[in-house]
């Protein structure tokens, strides 16, 4: 995917690009208000993008603006957007950061969703800014479900050259993290950061053991973990949703990490997730690259997704 990030900047422009020849498709639209066909043109081009309920807010908004004479020209629309849209995904706090302040190293980062998103190479990701950060990483391969998953983590952690704990496949997830932890402490390492599966059985034994993993862990360190890091993938729309429900009322997920959004135009999920959700956004990965994650900016995303 070494061509992601240009076919990503194509892709959004392509966005702006189609709400642009909606509003000029009638030279008067613009000055007289905007009418109601204009109107749901706009609103499909931002429900084809994921914005999901948050499109029905943005057209109202604007239909607003427009009505009172306040966009008259195509720039005006589109600054006024980009606000908007940056206004809707903005989070109360948190972005970029993870709490790994602790009395006792090592704290404890989970990192959860279903299989695909983007789990492992995003804890790879994390271990990455971390060490930047001079903090040190312990890997636990939690994922002990899926065939292939603990070696995948491994060649990451030798990669970056952090220690990784592992178990066998089939073995216990929240021995492996009781484990990993253990190792940390003994080895004065900052943080303890878990791969978890993905997919189990069924969806129900999936957060029943996410949830047996959070006991465990608590059990060994009442203020752990830290952090409960929730990975949604940024292209599929209403699943990150559903995905977003089912993990925050089995867990307490502390902060999402939405995936992949260089090449998509449907990078209006971030706007659903955010208006659905009741979570920040910490990070967003851009890439499959180790250094691809960056820190949430409702501005930047706003204006990278409406780039002419
Ligand atoms: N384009 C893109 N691909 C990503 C990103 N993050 C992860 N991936 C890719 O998504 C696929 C699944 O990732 P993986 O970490 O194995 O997912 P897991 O099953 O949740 O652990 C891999 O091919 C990754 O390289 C991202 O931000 N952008
Ligand atoms: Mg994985």
């Amino acid at each position: 995917m070494g061509v992601a990030d240009q076919t990503g900047a194509a892709v959004k422009r392509g966005l702006w690009h189609k709400i642009k020849t909606i509003a000029l498709t009638d030279v008067g639209v613009l000055v007289k208000g905007l009418d109601r066909d204009t109107l749901e043109r706009v609103e499909r081009v931002l429900l084809e993008a994921d914005f999901g309920p948050a499109a029905f807010a943005l057209v109202e908004a604007l239909e607003g603006k427009a009505r009172r004479g306040e966009l008259r020209t195509v720039q005006a629309m589109h600054d006024w957007l980009v606000g908007a849209i940056a206004a809707e995904v903005h989070n109360a706090g948190g972005a970029g950061t993870l709490a790994v302040e602790t009395a006792a190293p090592p704290a404890v980062i989970l990192v959860l969703g279903v299989n695909g998103v983007g789990k492992t190479t995003q804890c790879a990701k994390l271990a990455w800014q971390l060490q930047q950060r001079g903090t040190s990483v312990l890997l636990a391969a939690a994922d002990t479900y899926r065939a292939g998953a603990v070696q995948q983590l491994e060649i990451w952690a030798e990669r970056l050259g952090v220690p990784c704990v592992t178990g066998h496949q089939g073995g216990d997830p929240a021995a492996v993290v009781f484990d990993a932890i253990d190792a940390a402490a003994a080895r004065g390492i900052d943080v303890v950061l878990a791969d978890t599966a993905g997919r189990l059985h069924t969806q129900g034994n999936l957060m029943d053991e996410l949830r047996k993993i959070v006991r465990v862990v608590r059990r060994k360190r009442p203020d752990a973990p830290q952090e409960s890091l929730l990975v949604l993938d940024g292209t599929v729309g209403q699943n990150a949703i559903q995905q977003g429900r089912a993990f925050t009322a089995a867990v307490p997920v502390t902060g999402l990490i939405v995936t992949k959004l260089d090449g998509t135009a449907k990078g209006g999920a971030v706007a659903a997730i955010r208006r659905e959700l009741g979570v920040p956004i910490r990070f967003v990965g851009v890439g499959e690259a180790v250094g691809d994650l960056e820190p949430f900016d409702a501005q930047r995303y706003a204006e990278r997704l409406l780039a002419d």
